[in-house]
């Protein structure tokens, strides 16, 4: 299996639970300081031009962050990465379409790509506010959900994976101010020994 990536990339959390498995794995870089996202090498194996993207042994592609963590959390059961009722794994669901589909897409990415968003130079600083709003919204409905609890679910599942790399990048590429139960989630999640190995193989602190 092979897990296309930038480093602190949103790949980040799909790396993380390549570790939290722990079985081998290559990790193929996508130099986006080079532009090799929209390359021929690149756009000719996946033309959405994104990562995260995982090649299966059997030579296809899976993209899109939750249908690959839901691709790893189904053909290896023995890593616990979803709750067992079908109850939870609606919850999990619930909550990857929102981190992924409102925090990344429509917080985040107005943030660090305001270009992507207006053709106005000078309209970017107002979506980089919406961007803003956006995510700080999330966040605080995402910290009422966890509440006292280690992990969203109660105990760990891919949801904090993706939790996890859009925390990272409010405290460490956004400046942000978390609520005080998602930064006791950041730090929780960078204690565990699989978080370390991402962080640490993508030269993050
Ligand atoms: N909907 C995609 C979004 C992936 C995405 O936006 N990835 C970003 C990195 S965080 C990317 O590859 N950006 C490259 C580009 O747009 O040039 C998913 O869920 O995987």
């Amino acid at each position: 299996m092979k897990l296309f990536y930038f480093p602190n990339a949103c790949s980040l959390g799909i790396h993380v639970l390549l570790e939290e498995i722990g079985k081998p794995f290559e990790l193929v870089k996508v130099d986006f300081t080079s532009g090799a996202q929209y390359k021929e090498a690149y756009v000719s194996l996946n033309p959405k031009s994104k990562v995260p993207a995982l090649a299966l042994d059997d030579g296809t592609l899976v993209t899109e962050w939750p249908a690959i963590a839901w691709y790893l959390a189904k053909t290896n059961p023995e890593a616990h990465l979803l709750p067992a009722s079908i109850e939870g794994e609606v919850r999990v669901l619930e909550l990857l379409d929102y981190m992924i589909a409102t925090l990344h897409m429509r917080g985040f990415t107005r943030i660090f790509r305001p270009g992507a968003f207006t053709p106005t130079n000078s309209d970017e600083p107002a979506v980089q506010r919406t961007g803003r709003e956006t995510a700080e919204a999330g966040f605080k409905l995402l910290a009422q959900t966890l509440g006292a609890k280690a992990y969203l679910l109660g105990d760990f599942s891919i949801a904090d994976a993706a939790l996890f790399f859009l925390t990272y990048w409010a405290a460490y590429r956004a400046d942000m101010t978390l609520p005080q139960p998602l930064a006791a989630h950041l730090e929780r999640m960078r204690a565990r020994p699989a978080v370390q190995r991402a962080l640490a193989s993508e030269e993050l602190a």
